[in-house]
C-alpha cells in the first residue's frame, strides 16, 4: 500500500499532542485532510481558531468513550456549559445528526463541537445520520470561522458503527467542505481504525 506522505513544515510544527503517523492529503490549494493516531483530548493546532468534535449523546451531559475523556480533560466547566444548552425536548439537547458548540475550557483546543452520531443497530438510515453529524459539525465550525477542526471516528465505539462503512461517509462529507477550512483532522485512537482511514483516504482523495 502506498501512502502519500507530505511532510511539510506546517505538519511538523503541529502541536497535536499525542498524535503520531501524521499523513496529510490536500483537498484544495488552501485546505488539507490530516490523518493521525492519538488522543483527541490533547489535540490543538491554533488555540483560538480550532475545535475538537465530541461524539456525544442526545442528552449532551457526558458519557463514556471519547465523550468521557473530553469532559475529564476539559474540567467541570464543560458540563456546566452543556447544561446551559437548551433542551429542545425533554432530555434532548442535541438530536442525532445535529451539532452544538461550547468553549473547550481546560482543553488545548479552544472549542468543543458536540455532535451525536447514530447508534448503528437502532437507526434506520445510519449513513444519512452519520453524514449529518459530520456535515452539521463542519457547518457550526464554519459559522464561527474556525480553521482547524479535529474529529474522532464518530459512532465507531459504543455506538457500534462498522469502521469500513463509517470511513466512506466521513471522508466524502468532509470533501464537501474542501474550501472552507485550513485543516480538518482525524485523530484516531486505534491502529485498526487509523489503517482503514488511511486506505480510504488514498482511494477517495487521489489526484
Ligand atoms: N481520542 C480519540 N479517539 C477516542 C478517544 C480519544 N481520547 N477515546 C475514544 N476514542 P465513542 P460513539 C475513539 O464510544 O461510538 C459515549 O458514552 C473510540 O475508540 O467515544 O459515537 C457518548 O456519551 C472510537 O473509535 O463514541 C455516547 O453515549 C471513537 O472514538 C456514546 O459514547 C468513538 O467512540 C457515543 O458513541
Amino acid at each position: 500500500i502506498f501512502y502519500r506522505m507530505e511532510t511539510t513544515a506546517r505538519v511538523s510544527t503541529l502541536s497535536s499532542g499525542g498524535g503520531d503517523g501524521v499523513i496529510r492529503f490536500p483537498l484544495s490549494p488552501t485546505s488539507a485532510l490530516v490523518i493521525q493516531k492519538g488522543d483527541i483530548t490533547k489535540w490543538s493546532v491554533d488555540g483560538s481558531s480550532d475545535a475538537i468534535v465530541n461524539p456525544a449523546n442526545e442528552r449532551m451531559l457526558g458519557g463514556g468513550g471519547a465523550d468521557g475523556a473530553i469532559h475529564r480533560a476539559a474540567g467541570p466547566d464543560l458540563l456546566q456549559a452543556c447544561y446551559n444548552v437548551p433542551e429542545i425536548r425533554p432530555g434532548v439537547r442535541c438530536p442525532t445528526g445535529e451539532a452544538r458548540i461550547t468553549p473547550g475550557f481546560n482543553l488545548a483546543a479552544a472549542h468543543v463541537i458536540h455532535t451525536v452520531g447514530p447508534i448503528y443497530n437502532v437507526e434506520s438510515n445510519p449513513a444519512a445520520s452519520l453524514g449529518s453529524a459530520y456535515r452539521n459539525s463542519l457547518r457550526v465550525a464554519k459559522e464561527k470561522n474556525l480553521q482547524y477542526i479535529a474529529f474522532p471516528a464518530i459512532s465507531c465505539g459504543i455506538y457500534g458503527y462498522p469502521f469500513d462503512e463509517a470511513v466512506t461517509v466521513a471522508i466524502t462529507t468532509i470533501k464537501e467542505f474542501q474550501n472552507d477550512f485550513k485543516e480538518v483532522h482525524f485523530v484516531l485512537f486505534s491502529t485498526d481504525i487509523y489503517d482503514i482511514w488511511l486506505n480510504k483516504a488514498n482511494e477517495l482523495l487521489k489526484d
